[in-house]
């Protein structure tokens, strides 16, 4: 694992015009023949070799035009082919013959077996694991894919592109020809062959053609994809309306597979899926499921233009693509959904996992300049700090400015490798405004902290508003610029009415946006008639910690009358913080916990409202979590002391509200067939949360029991059940509840994953216990990634109790799988690892058992270099 420059860059010495690639598959012994036609790029010099990479292969055949090489003129190791001598000037074809096994495949890249299915994942760098080829995503060509398989288990033989024709081939054999016309990079070949079910449907593009829709599933399972269907044909529509955008190929594919590292995969004309982004109905998927499968086939499916039409030239640049295309999700949910609620949950997202990310050990620029281990990149900072970027260039520009960027980048970039310079030149051009102090955030860590202090002159009738930026030193960037930071601001008035003011100095403000430019700059707002009450990054318009202090009346103020739901929901959140956080130095210092009447009382009106929409009354109830406080205290903390405030904060709020959460729960009963529509899981969310909080009011576990006993749907039982394991895990109705759980879907195991999750967040000294217990289950399968994320990566991200107990087992425990876990499957242990990421947040105690446990992992002989990458930068 050497470390890859930025700043090292280099187009390829051959020009690659076509690829021809025949498999004869077999499990342990499948035969690859790469048909390459190379010309040499202008001016390289003659004497320069072809270089191909390679992971694990072993070479048997090579040719060039179709006469053998001979051994002098090539050296061929397990991850490169290098060959000398090749024509100056005409074109030339390379073929190379090589065997793979997909049944040994357990690192799930490259071609492997799933369930009895051939299926490949290339991106990052996974092609190079099939054959050897010049594996990065500037070297684009059309392909040409025969595949060729034993008729028994391989019903379908899957590639990217256009069905060419296929029938007999020898004796129990058939095969299978497709043709991509359009010039991909390898990272978005897929190859996939097996027995499968299929649902079928068709999409009339905007121009009238028709094409076809298939979704692959294990058979029998058909019925449970129709949701992902109709997501389908929905994103392919919205893309359609809202950029302008259409599908380019006569077939569109998804095949959902059972073993899989990531959510999905956005190959050309063929996605392959996680099964558990596909397959839903009400009796195993709850609410977040059908909100996950819509959000991911959408992002996928947009990938085709912003990915795939438009792909990276290196992989410093993901987050064109990821940013991008994550924006794009955000905005097709923020469509079929409630755009303030889904607003409200991707800021949660963000501050839970993004932030702690870019405050730690781990943070990195959106667009790195080094990386010793690609796939370790593909992380929140790329993904959703990438999309936040993309939302402030569309905040800063205005809507059809940012329209007129996007379709003059698709005009522009179309079929090319480009890069985030590229990008943010179309919106310079599209609105004439300087983007390079903007083009920051893309090549700096960390997040920014705005310090904000106002005043008031009534005399002049002018609002005064200081703001001051500071970005934090992260790794390997001491010293920060000033940022460009649109903020999204209204001045509300006594009435609730947004101030108009007369005249805006220090700065531009246009259509309620503060372009904030300066290390330190003050506005001034003239013919403000009275003292206004501040709303700044109103729908958290930029990503960063706002410091601002405002009295408590204020953000009651904002909290019941703003217009904005998003700022109506943060002032809530911002009210609620303080609260907990002294609360959690109660808890520390054996001193009685209180908690402000006002936040109280203004929490339980804003729920009892029933003017707002229930989806954002459950996003008022769910306060901060263990982790967002543990952010906010920063240093020394005790992940236990906080689980104590926390819950004492819901039992305070469950006594006074009881009334209220009362008829929460009574009116909000779901009556009726099961709809997954977002209203219908906002009318859900909203009971279930009540029940979570009535559980503190109450001394028995009736009330969740009952509820799963009556649950229709897997929303409320999977909630039931967690309310049950974790309020009174020790109760017979717990046992019983978890008993029946696992005998009603025995057979289903995306569903014994919330079984596995749900016991795996159970929080307290009794966890690790209860886990290492688990991982003997016969539920548990140690090789499917889903399986040891629900179980393993639960307990690590998502049970802050049980993992940091005060004696480090759990982390000594974690350390012992990740070395375990290494070993078949790198990926999977390098992102699980990533849980200990904040631990030197930690009071000393932990910290030095976290400290110790990291060692160990450090010192264990054979590491991945995924593994050795991140635990040698977060011990750093
Ligand atoms: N672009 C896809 C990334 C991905 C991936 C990366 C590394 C290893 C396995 C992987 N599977 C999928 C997913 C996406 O962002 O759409
Ligand atoms: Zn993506």
């Amino acid at each position: 694992g050497q470390i890859v420059h930025l700043a090292d860059y280099r187009p390829t010495d051959f020009v690659l015009e076509r690829v021809d690639l025949t498999f004869e598959l077999d499990p342990q012994n499948t035969k690859v023949e790469a048909r390459l036609i190379f010309h040499r790029r202008e001016g390289v010099d003659a004497s320069a070799p072809l270089v191909l990479d390679g992971d694990e292969l072993m070479l048997s055949g090579l040719l060039l035009d179709q006469i053998d090489i001979p051994a002098a003129q090539y050296d061929a190791t397990p991850d490169r082919l290098t060959i000398r001598d090749l024509p100056a000037e005409t074109p030339f074809e390379i073929c190379v013959t090589n065997y793979i096994n997909p049944e040994a495949n357990t690192q799930l890249m490259g071609l492997y077996r799933t369930n009895g299915v051939y299926c490949t994942q290339c991106e990052a760098e996974g092609f190079r694991r099939i054959t050897y080829f010049p594996d990065r995503p500037d070297v684009l060509a059309p392909y040409t894919i025969t595949i060729v398989a034993a008729k028994e288990g391989n019903t379908f033989l899957l590639s990217n592109g256009n069905f060419l024709g296929g029938g007999n081939y020898d004796e129990g054999r058939h095969f299978a020809a497709w043709f991509d016309p359009h010039p991909k990079p390898s990272y978005l070949f897929a190859l996939v062959a097996g027995d499968l079910g299929l649902i079928e449907d068709t999409f009339t593009t905007m121009s009238g053609r028709d094409v076809a829709l298939k979704i692959y599933v294990e058979h029998g399972k058909e019925p449970r994809a129709a949701y992902a269907m109709d997501a389908l044909k929905r994103s392919m529509k919205w893309d359609e309306e809202r950029f302008g955008r259409e599908y380019d190929l006569d077939i569109f594919m998804i095949v959902a597979v059972s073993d899989f590292n990531m959510g999905a995969m956005e190959n050309k004309g063929l996605n392959v899926f996680n099964d558990k982004y596909v397959l839903a109905d009400p009796e195993t998927a709850t609410d977040a499921d059908y909100a996950n499968i819509e959000r991911i086939i959408a992002h996928e499916y947009f990938h085709n233009w912003t990915g795939n039409r438009i792909t990276c030239r290196d992989w410093f640049q993901l987050c064109l693509k990821e940013g991008l295309t994550v924006y794009r999700d955000q905005e097709f949910s923020s469509d079929m959904r409630s755009r303030a609620v889904k607003r409200i949950a991707d800021v949660r997202h963000l501050k839970s996992e993004q932030f702690p990310e870019d405050g730690g050990p781990l943070a990195h620029p959106p667009r790195p300049d080094k990386y010793r281990e690609i796939n370790n990149f593909y992380t929140t900072t790329v993904y959703e700090k990438g999309a936040e970027i993309t939302g402030m260039i569309a905040t800063i520009l205005g809507e059809d400015d940012f329209r007129k960027g996007m379709d003059l980048y698709f005009e522009r970039h179309d079929g090319d490798a480009a890069t985030v310079e590229d990008f943010v030149k179309c919106f310079e051009e599209a609105s004439g405004r300087d983007l390079s102090q903007f083009f920051r955030w893309y090549i700096q860590a960390g997040t920014p902290l705005v310090s904000a202090s106002t005043s008031y002159d009534a005399a002049s009738s002018t609002f005064t508003l200081s703001l001051e930026q500071t970005v934090p030193a992260t790794p390997g960037q001491s010293s920060k610029q000033a940022l460009y930071i649109p903020l999204s601001t209204a001045l509300i008035l006594d009435n609730g009415q947004i101030a108009a003011p007369s005249k805006v100095e220090g700065g531009e403000y246009k259509n309620g946006v503060l372009h904030l430019t300066e290390r330190s700059q003050t506005f001034s707002f003239s013919g403000i008639s009275s003292r206004p009450v501040l709303s700044l990054n109103r729908g958290f318009s930029a990503p960063i910690n706002l410091h601002l202090e405002q009295s408590a009346e204020d953000m009651v103020q904002i909290a019941r009358h703003d217009t904005d739901m998003f700022s109506r929901w943060q002032a809530l959140t911002t009210l609620a913080m303080p609260n907990l956080v002294k609360a959690t130095n109660a808890v520390r210092n054996d001193a009685p916990v209180a908690f402000d009447a006002g936040f109280i009382t203004t929490l339980i009106e804003v729920i009892g409202d029933d003017a707002l929409e229930p989806a954002f009354r459950a996003q008022v109830l769910a306060l901060p979590s263990e982790s967002d406080i543990a952010r906010e205290i920063g240093s020394s903390n005790d992940p236990d002391a906080i689980h104590q405030a926390r819950n004492a904060a819901m039992a305070a709020i469950a006594k006074a509200g009881v009334e209220t959460l009362t008829a929460l729960f009574d009116a909000f009963e779901d009556k009726g067939a099961y709809s997954p529509d977002a209203t219908s899981a906002g009318r859900r969310s909203l009971r279930n949360i009540a029940m979570s909080y009535l559980s503190f009011a109450e001394e028995t576990p009736k009330r969740a029991a009952d509820a799963f006993a009556a649950a229709s749907n897997m929303t409320d039982l999977a909630h039931a059940l967690s309310i049950l394991t974790q309020r009174f895990p020790d109760s017979a109705e717990a046992a019983q509840a978890l008993a029946t759980f696992e005998a009603r879907f025995a057979d289903n195991a995306l569903v014994l994953d919330k079984w596995l999750s749900i016991q795996a967040a159970i929080p307290g000294e009794g966890a690790l216990g209860r886990i290492k217990s688990l991982t003997g289950s016969k539920h548990f399968v140690g090789t499917n990634p889903n399986r040891v994320r629900s179980l393993i990566g639960t307990f690590a991200f998502g049970n802050p109790t049980g993992f940091n107990r005060a004696d480090g087992e759990a982390y000594r425990f974690l350390a012992e799988q990740i070395v375990s876990i290494d070993k078949r499957n790198p990926q999977l242990a390098a992102r699980i690892l990533t849980s200990m990421r904040s631990w030197r947040s930690l009071e000393p105690v932990r910290a030095d058992h976290a400290r110790a446990a990291l060692t160990t992992i450090e010192r264990s002989p054979a590491l991945s270099t995924d593994v050795r990458d991140i635990v040698e930068r977060v011990l750093k």
